[in-house]
């Protein structure tokens, strides 16, 4: 039988985490018989809720969850961690600007670097959620230098998903029939859907979307906006799609996967984007939290000037957590 698995949670009793929860407890994503440990962070504030949720987690009879730590302590949450998912994050809130989100998320995210860092079993794999994700991932991948930096990554995979969606719903396949679609860059709205190479049971997808000129128009302005649609719609952001990716996510990249699929990690140079942030890239996912970035697409004139705005936005971002720190 398999040992343990120690996956530690932050943000626990947030929405996010409510759908997230059944699947890392259920077996479908670490395997049907590797056997869960859950680590719970929160805030103390939400200490009582998060009580709540744990309870929710024991009526559940999960046959492979041997246990659950509650606590908003860092290092007993990462204490022995095979898997960190950081999902807890100073919300943004209305008339916010993204350096005022930043100042709150920096200091967030080193301190959580230190604590894995120090407490975190030697081969864990860190996804960062809470946003900005990207840069989020960039500041604790500086602060915990025994965690390799490709150890770390953060979700594009519900932008990726989403862009997946669209396009089977246009070529009227279901999503497996679809490859090739990827996101670039940064999970905000600079972000870069590409589907210039996306095929759908074999068929080339842009004709099937009108065209570049239409693509720009339409579809790549809906995949930018379509957390802002769920917003719109349902009053709160995307929690049950949002938790459906870091399980697509994790599933991908702890043990491998044929297609290809996006995460944002830290950048090597590839495409010409510069090291020191976190981009998101379309990756091949090789298992046991193994990934190589995919070489060789022509970009051609059209993808590169959004694949330059996005990585434009990212050194800036980058630029003011490093203000925030200095
Ligand atoms: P919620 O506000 O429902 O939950 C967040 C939880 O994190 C709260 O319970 C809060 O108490 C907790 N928290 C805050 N600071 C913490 C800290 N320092 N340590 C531990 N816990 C802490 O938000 P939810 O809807 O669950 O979203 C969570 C994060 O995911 C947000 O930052 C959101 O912007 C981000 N998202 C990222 C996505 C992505 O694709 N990368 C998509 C979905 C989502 O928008």
């Amino acid at each position: 039988t398999d040992s343990v698995l120690t996956v530690c949670i932050t943000g626990a009793a947030g929405q996010i985490a409510y759908s997230l929860l059944p699947h890392l407890a259920n077996g479908c994503i670490f395997g049907p018989t590797q056997r869960v440990a859950l680590h719970l962070l929160e805030i103390a504030p939400a200490l009582p809720a998060l009580a709540g949720v744990a309870m929710e987690l024991a009526d559940g009879a999960y046959p492979l969850l041997v246990s659950v730590v509650q606590t908003s302590d860092p290092t007993v949450a990462f204490a022995r961690a095979d898997v960190a998912v950081l999902v807890g994050a100073f919300p943004r809130r209305a008339g916010m600007e993204r350096k005022d989100l930043l100042a709150k998320n920096v200091p967030i995210f080193k301190a959580q670097a230190h604590a894995l860092n120090t407490v975190a079993n030697s081969g864990v794999r860190v996804l960062v959620v809470g946003n900005p994700a990207n840069t989020n991932a960039m500041v604790l991948s500086s602060f915990a230098p025994s965690i390799p930096k490709k150890h770390i990554s953060a979700l594009t995979r519900l932008d990726h998903n989403r862009a997946v969606a669209e396009v089977a719903r246009v070529a009227g396949v279901q999503a497996p029939s679809v490859d090739g679609v990827c996101i670039w860059g940064n999970h905000s709205s600079s972000q870069y859907p590409d589907v210039t190479r996306a095929v759908a049971a074999g068929k080339p997808v842009l004709p099937m979307l009108g065209g570049l000129e239409n693509v720009a128009e339409t579809f790549i302005p809906m995949i930018q906006k379509r957390g802002a649609s769920v917003i719109k719609a349902r009053g709160l952001s995307s929690a049950m799609s949002a938790a459906t990716a870091i399980g697509d996510h994790l599933r991908s990249w702890l043990t491998g996967d044929s297609a290809v699929v996006s995460m944002a990690v830290p950048s090597d140079g590839s495409y010409g984007i510069k090291e020191g942030i976190f981009f998101s890239y379309p990756v091949r996912c090789l298992g046991a939290g193994e990934y190589e970035i995919v070489q060789g697409i022509e970009v051609d004139s059209f993808s590169r000037k959004y694949i330059e705005a996005t990585a434009a936005e990212l050194n800036a971002e980058r630029e003011e957590a490093l203000a925030v720190l200095a």
